[in-house]
């Protein structure tokens, strides 16, 4: 009996196996997995300082196996290719779906083609592709561009598309609103998110309502996107022909899941806004040095989303809000860089480091 109370096992089956009655699984579905989900749920009382909200919350999905959300869907869409046949995957990506498709094919040993906007691609995502041996493509234009080449490509049935607008991928990455669910006990009040292409935010709002059908929660969240304000097409509500933003991740001017997005927003009685960079930066730096968080810009924007809102007021009432943190900050080292100036070297001498410490 003591036994019992001082040891907990923690769960081992694979996030298909654990959700298995909500997934597109069936017996003949490969059971393939690299760790994915069951990610930390972590408190933040900084921001909980800040902001005046009885609890914040970030979900570490740069805990994922190659350090984002996209593991999750990825799993499911590349277990079900394998399943139907498959050769070959392709996609098109601003960086993390194609590490993530590139890692979970070399797994299932599929061939994987990755089309990418030519120099808008954070450094640690496409070494991730490189070192997973994916083909790579760079093409001249936005993701949107990558994305309409991707679609006329996989028209031809050679290969198996894994962007979102594959239906499994939204399947997979639904599972992470259960497991808020699971750890809070029930939904939060509010979801803060980031939206580029629109799938995760369409896919959350997929797993809240099942969520809240299968008894796991009593009610569902608010949902609130953020965009970048150089790219936030479903602020404007318009396509957004040249979007930029220092988050390349969520550079994109014409999301594929825009009607899921705008159903999120509306049934939830959520907002969709946009944040600048110069508030994702600062919210970027801040959830590392307050937090000891590290996430990648795009993910940001979730937290730079939160602090707008609750300096306007516009969270009163939100007593639990969850925020999605997206990607791991080792993503982009670049812009990790532009944090500081550069490091110091000098000899190695205690003296030597105490002179260039009281010089910074
Ligand atoms: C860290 O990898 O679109 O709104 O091609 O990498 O579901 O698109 C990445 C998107 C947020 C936005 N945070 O999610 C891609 C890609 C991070 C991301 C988003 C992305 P969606």
């Amino acid at each position: 009996m003591l036994g019992r109370r001082y040891h907990r096992r923690v769960p081992q089956t694979t996030l298909m196996e654990r959700y298995a009655a909500h997934l597109p699984v069936t017996p003949r579905t490969p059971r393939l997995t690299l760790g994915e989900g069951g990610t930390p749920l972590v408190r933040a009382p900084w921001l909980e300082g800040e902001t005046g909200i009885g609890e914040v919350w970030l979900k570490v999905e740069g805990a994922n196996p190659t350090g984002s959300f996209k593991d999750r869907g990825m799993v499911v869409a590349i277990a079900k290719a394998v399943e139907e046949g498959a050769r070959a995957v392709l996609c098109a990506s601003t960086g993390n779906t194609s590490a993530s498709a590139a890692a979970y094919a070399a797994r299932a040993g599929l061939r994987c083609t990755v089309v990418l906007p030519a120099g808008y691609v954070a450094l640690g995502k496409l070494v991730q592709a490189i070192a997973h041996g994916a083909r790579i493509v760079a093409v001249r234009g936005p993701f949107d561009a990558a994305l309409t080449v991707v679609r006329e490509l996989g028209e031809s049935g050679e290969a198996t598309i894994v962007n979102s607008i594959n239906p499994y991928r939204i399947e997979g990455q639904k599972t992470a609103a259960f497991e808020v669910c699971e750890a809070l006990g029930d939904a939060p009040d509010a979801l803060c998110i980031p939206v580029g292409n629109a799938g995760n935010i369409t896919a959350y709002w997929r797993g809240f309502v099942e969520a809240e059908k299968a008894r796991m929660s009593s009610h569902r969240p608010r949902m609130f996107g953020f965009q970048a304000a150089g790219a936030a097409p479903l602020v404007s509500g318009k396509p957004v022909d040249e979007p930029h933003t220092v988050a390349t991740a969520i550079r994109i001017g014409k999301p594929a899941s825009w009607d899921g997005a705008i159903r999120a927003r509306d049934e939830s009685r959520g907002a969709i806004d946009a944040v600048t960079d110069d508030e994702i930066l600062d919210a970027y730096r801040d959830l590392a040095r307050h937090e000891g968080v590290f996430c990648e810009p795009a993910s940001a924007a979730a937290v730079a989303g939160l602090r707008k809102r609750a300096r306007a007021g516009a969270m009163n009432g939100v007593r639990r809000v969850v925020c999605v943190l997206t990607g791991n900050g080792l993503k982009d080292p670049d812009t990790a860089q532009t944090l500081a100036e550069p490091t110091l070297e000098v000899d190695a001498t205690a003296d030597a480091v105490r002179r260039a410490l009281a010089s910074a």
